[in-house]
């Protein structure tokens, strides 16, 4: 039987729930990661990211004695890379972790083996994985070199999961396997099968790297045409949630909703990627995130207004006098993730620049971040009596159909 191990490298939002999944599959999962602490928080069954239910399925993974966590590569069947691709400088793609992952599991790899890469990639960075592995390992061949022939397959398998939906969407969404040759996709297609249940759609690796980033791309390029919206009505006095609705009355017109920015690790990363590789040709989804990326200025803008508005009406009060409520810090609704999110952007810039009292109501967290000191968390009660601006950041579903009261509101989601 194939696959009696499979390692993961990388135990981060998409490696842990992969591996853990693998896991209740019954699979000898080795799971690698450089992060000590995170290692041994996985060896004690328990988690170190926060994703609904992964807690529960890592602790009955490790405590069966399916899942084991390590920092060293050790030999398995197949090899799963899922560690971050950041941008470095000028939005340039930073492959240096895949670069240290191949070169770790290269020292490990056998003939028959199935190396595939989830992480988020530029196009090319599967060919430049597998030109990794073979330098380091001149004793096997690869498919670059012998086709069908190689001793060890390649394929690029992006990850597609909703952060908050990811146990569920890994195992029903559809995945797109971009083998580098045709035996690489069927190898990881069957690798997949384990707790696929969605279709496992075969490609080839350039076109699977393009896919995933088309996708993030599709996204970001559709928030902005909304952000965008929401500025011109503001200027043009027109209400751009009302708007949008009535526009997607239409058959065919389908608007995302304006915010405050794009916020988490992908939508606002990974378009940069197809810039990256085709500069003069990617001029509209680099404007898309020249827009979203701009949105979070705006709100500080449009707040800077609201005190000035608000102390033209309270001739009495001073800038110091003033308060505001931040509601929502989290990169999207009814998370507690704060990962890149445009609301914490936006109230650091607002702690730095009033004199006056912020207070924050983020109903998803227990204690502030360490960095957001000089600032207190209340609950949603106290901030709508005791703010004078109040700002809505994130559209937690506890914000909605709720009353509040006076004061000047900057609504960023339309909720109030
Ligand atoms: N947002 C808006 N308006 C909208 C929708 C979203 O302002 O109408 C904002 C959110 O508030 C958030 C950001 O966009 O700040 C991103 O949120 P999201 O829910 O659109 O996406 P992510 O980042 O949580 O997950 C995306 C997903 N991609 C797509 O939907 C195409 C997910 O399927 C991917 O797996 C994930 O990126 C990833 O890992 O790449």
């Amino acid at each position: 039987m194939p696959f009696q191990t499979i390692s993961v490298i990388g135990l981060g939002y998409i490696g842990l729930p992969t591996a853990a999944v693998f896991a209740s599959r019954k699979k000898q999962v080795i799971g690698v990661d450089v992060n000590e602490q995170a290692v041994e928080t996985i060896n004690r069954g328990e988690i170190h990211i926060v994703e609904p239910d992964l807690d529960m399925v890592v602790h009955a993974a490790v405590t069966e004695g399916y899942l084991r966590a390590t920092t060293k590569p050790e030999p398995a069947d197949a090899f799963l890379i899922a560690v971050p691709t950041p941008f470095k400088g000028e939005h340039e793609p930073d492959l240096g972790y895949i670069e240290s992952a191949s070169k770790a599991i290269a020292l490990v790899l056998k003939k028959g083996d199935l190396v595939i890469l989830e992480s988020t990639s530029p196009v090319g960075a599967t060919e430049q994985m597998a030109a990794w592995l073979a330098k380091a390992r001149p004793d096997l061949t690869f498919p670059q070199t012998h086709g069908e022939d190689s001793d060890i397959r390649i394929a690029h398998c992006p990850e597609r999961v909703l952060p908050g939906h990811v146990l569920r969407e890994l195992v029903q969404n559809d995945r797109v396997i971009g083998g580098m040759t045709a035996k690489c996709s069927a190898a990881a297609a069957s690798l997949y099968k384990l707790f696929v249940e969605g279709e496992c759609v075969i490609t080839n690796a350039r076109t699977a790297e393009m896919c995933k980033l088309t996708e993030n791309s599709f996204r970001d390029v559709n928030i902005a045409f909304a952000n965008e919206l929401s500025i011109i009505c503001d200027k043009l006095d027109i209400n751009v949630w009302e708007l949008i609705r009535l526009a997607n009355r239409h058959p065919r017109v389908n608007i995302l909703q304006p915010g405050p920015g794009v916020g988490g690790h992908c939508i606002a990363v990974d378009p940069w990627f197809i810039v990256s590789k085709a500069p003069e040709q990617a001029r509209l989804i680099r404007t898309a995130r020249e827009v979203n990326d701009s949105k979070p200025q705006w709100v500080i803008d449009k707040v800077k207004m609201a005190i000035s508005e608000f102390l033209q009406t309270n001739p009495d009060k001073t800038a110091k006098e003033v308060t505001i409520a931040c509601f929502g810090l989290a990169f999207k609704p009814d998370i507690d993730d704060l990962r890149e999110s445009p609301a914490i952007s936006i109230t650091k810039q607002i702690m730095a620049s009033h004199p006056g009292t912020v207070v924050i109501v983020e109903p998803n967290i227990s204690e502030l971040p360490l960095d957001m000191t000089g600032v207190t968390l209340v609950d949603f009660n106290s901030a709508i009596r005791d703010a004078d601006i109040k700002l809505l950041l994130v559209d937690h579903s506890s914000f909605k159909n709720r009353a509040v009261g006076a004061g000047v509101i900057v609504d960023t989601r339309g909720v109030w």
